[in-house]
């Protein structure tokens, strides 16, 4: 047994170009599975301004247009990571990350899919973003981040307010080890902070974990 191998082409935005996928968790709370495909060229009205789009699971049917669109800025490349979170605000509806450089930008979830309207603005000089589960045990999901400055962050929740704007923690490595440029968890293997690794061809591998 293994996956079928059937196909489904989504319909895409205008644009779209330089596509990314990641799992986005159940951001309507029906207990399917939901998907999230980024783009930083989508266009907006013929300019650039890049978009995720978030797919909902479904038990039976194929996919056609995404449920939800939501554009960045204009030339803001959002689209260019994108992460699904976990609940970081405890609503029961799981959340997710879209970000361009410089910008990233939460969703929260809700019976009707993710909010349109961002929840959570993050200004660091970055992009990555990764799901860490809940590195403070207290009951609410966190969140890394990653930067093109040798820098990484833990934003942990606030609460019913979601992420934190501010990290709370913040990991400096080495710019010319391209240090924070992608970030993962191995939270579910029992690490308990997340792990921090550099772009492929670094010599080095640094990570951070207890
Ligand atoms: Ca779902
Ligand atoms: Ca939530």
């Amino acid at each position: 047994m293994g996956l079928a191998a059937t196909r489904t082409t989504l319909r895409p935005v205008d644009g779209l170009t330089l596509a990314r996928v990641s799992g986005a968790g159940d951001v309507n709370g029906d207990g399917l599975a939901d998907f999230l495909v980024g783009d930083p060229n989508a266009r907006l009205g013929g300019n650039s301004h890049g978009a995720v789009q978030v797919y909902h699971g479904r038990a039976i049917g194929t996919w056609g247009s995404a449920e939800t669109t939501v554009f960045g800025d204009y030339a803001s490349g959002f689209g260019t990571a994108l992460a699904g979170l976990g609940d970081v605000n405890g609503d029961g509806y799981e959340d997710i990350l879209g970000a361009g450089p410089g910008r990233l930008r939460v969703h929260h979830g809700s019976p009707f899919g993710i909010r349109v309207i961002s929840d959570r603005t993050i200004d660091e000089r970055g992009w990555a973003a990764s799901y860490t589960g809940d590195v403070n045990r207290d009951g609410f999901a966190d969140a890394a981040t990653g930067g093109f400055n040798g820098q990484a962050f833990l934003h942990v929740s606030l609460g019913a307010a979601g992420l934190s704007a501010s990290p709370s923690v913040t990991f400096t490595g080495s710019v010319t080890d391209y240090f924070g440029y992608s970030v993962a968890s191995l939270n579910r293997f029992h690490w308990r902070f997340p792990v921090v690794v550099p772009a492929p061809g670094s010599e080095r591998l640094p990570w951070l974990g207890s």
